[in-house]
């Protein structure tokens, strides 16, 4: 297959003479450029610079700088610049969607329905610019007035993964920039250009508004610049999305500063099959679940826990739906199935497969890495399904491949203590028609997960929701509702407009 990009012979070194897109040009680095590698064909799209330390401190210097002037334009006009960059990626949509698929694998409808995610976290950020509202309260005390107010924090730095390698960028920088707040970004370095991609969209807009140099910045590297963010009191907020090894060391090293973090980190999410159920719903739900991404979204359908007595029926439908799972090139939009991410992803998915294997594990669809023909990268793997039991340590944990584990239930209890009973708390999912059943699963004695649906699958979250979950998974949530909140500072402010001077509590100083 053709590169879509031209292959650039030395490391991209995107400059500021654009403006707006702050990327310091001079480098003292003497570190390897990063290497982008398309998991579809294996070839090397582009060598992109890695940041150095003094690139960092130079950018956290324009970041504070811009920030001193940005948190000043009033929300709704950040709301507007916000709209015109939503306009940009519309108008993109199609070359950066194309970009997405060929960089990190993900099929190109995936590619297309990512920037999709970008246009509508746009158009809520714009609503969202004229609604960062506060409460009034009423004092205790006459003619005192108590309101609260949201301020802007000021550096957010946002730490992203390569599976979503722009959507869960744009979630919080649309969101940050409305709230009066700069960024930093530190994309995954798997997928560098899609992120140096989304900076030229939206550098036009910038200009043509005269934003500050400095409301959105790029580094890049590996985990030294995670760990740069995550430690520099500079940076008021570090949302990182994640493994949950990653978001541990992230949580530790903010905590260790009194910084604010919001973790977005591992899933190991279950559907509940009951016997009354509408498989005709379900069975599709589960298999764009699980192999959707290549099982690589955090909310990838990871487990399926099957009442027994419809068992045996859910299992060899499940087995004819994969038997129809066409895997190839991800830019052909006659696959359902693209390559996982590299070749670390493959020896994480034999890994695990060999351990499923060791426990006595049955595979009901087979495992394997393809090869041959069109599958040169060595990147492909086969979707497979495994019986397993939810208390084993390989069950327990989140491969980032479409491996789908089948269990089985007696009662919804057990079910739903299964469901329940691993570290993560991500995404969850019911498939019944019984409404006494389904509203067990949504009550506090039901689901422990931050989503939690009926009738639909695991993934594919709208933005209007706020994304995120409980547990290993970090407890942050990004996206819609009121997530806005997080990139914001609450003030209490009381006001007194009278001519005496009351305490609170009823206490009397007299002079
Ligand atoms: C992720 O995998 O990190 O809900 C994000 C979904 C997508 C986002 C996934 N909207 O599947």
């Amino acid at each position: 297959m053709q590169s879509i990009l031209p292959l650039p012979t030395q490391p991209i070194k995107p400059g500021t003479s654009t403006g707006q897109n702050f990327w310091p040009t001079e480098t003292t680095s003497s570190h390897q450029p990063l290497a982008s590698y398309s998991p579809a064909d294996g070839q090397l799209i582009a060598r992109v610079h890695v940041s150095t330390r003094a690139d960092y401190d130079r950018v956290v210097e324009t970041a504070q700088t811009a920030f001193a002037e940005w948190r000043l334009v009033p929300a709704p006009r950040r709301g507007e610049i916000v709209r015109q960059m939503g306009e940009q990626f519309r108008r993109y949509k199609r070359e950066l969607g194309t970009l997405v698929s060929y960089e990190m694998g993900k099929s190109l409808q995936e590619g297309l329905g990512e920037v999709q995610e970008i246009i509508d976290i746009c158009d809520f950020a714009v609503g969202q610019s004229r609604q960062l509202y506060g409460l009034s309260m009423h004092s205790e005390r006459p003619a005192h007035r108590m309101l609260e107010q949201w301020h802007p924090l000021g550096i957010v730095g946002v730490i992203s993964a390569f599976n979503f390698p722009v959507a869960v960028w744009s979630w919080n920088a649309m969101i940050a920039w409305v709230c009066g707040d700069v960024c930093i970004w530190k994309p995954s370095e798997k997928t560098p250009l899609t992120a140096l991609a989304c900076q030229q969209i939206i550098g036009e807009v910038l200009r043509n508004n005269d934003v500050p140099e400095g409301v959105s910045c790029l580094v890049t590297g590996g985990h030294d610049a995670g760990e740069w963010l995550a430690r520099d009191p500079r940076v008021a907020l570090v949302s990182a999305t994640g493994s949950t090894r990653m978001g541990k060391a992230v949580a530790e090293a903010v905590a260790g500063r009194l910084g604010k973090s919001l973790l977005e980190l591992g899933g190991n999410n279950a559907i509940i099959v009951s016997e009354h159920a509408d498989l005709d719903l379900a069975i599709p739900a589960i298999v764009f679940g699980a192999v959707g991404t290549a099982g690589q979204r955090c909310t990838t359908t990871r487990r399926i826990i099957v009442q027994e007595s419809i068992y045996d029926d859910v299992k060899n439908r499940l087995k004819k739906a994969y038997a129809q799972l066409r895997i190839g090139n991800p830019l052909d939009e006659s696959f359902h199935v693209g390559p996982v991410i590299d070749q670390q992803a493959v020896n994480g998915y034999l890994v695990t497969v060999n351990e499923i294997r060791e426990l006595g594990g049955r595979f009901v669809v087979e495992p394997g890495v393809i090869d041959g023909l069109g599958f040169e990268s060595g990147c492909y793997v086969r979707p497979c399904i495994a019986e397993a039991k939810n208390s084993w340590p390989v069950v327990q944990r989140e491969t980032f491949a479409p491996i789908l584990y089948l269990l089985k239930y007696t009662t919804l209890e057990d079910a739903i203590s299964q469901q329940n009973g691993v570290p993560q708390g991500l995404s969850s999912a019911i498939f019944t028609l019984n409404l006494r059943e389904a509203e067990r699963f949504l009550s506090m004695a039901g689901s422990d997960c931050g989503i939690a649906n009926v009738n639909i699958g695991t993934s594919g979250a709208e933005i209007g929701g706020a994304f995120g979950g409980e547990k290993e998974t970090g407890g942050g949530r990004e996206s819609g509702s009121d997530a806005w909140k997080a990139y914001m500072r609450r003030q209490t402010n009381t006001i007194n407009y009278g001519t005496t001077m009351p305490l609170a509590q009823g206490i009397t100083f007299e002079l």
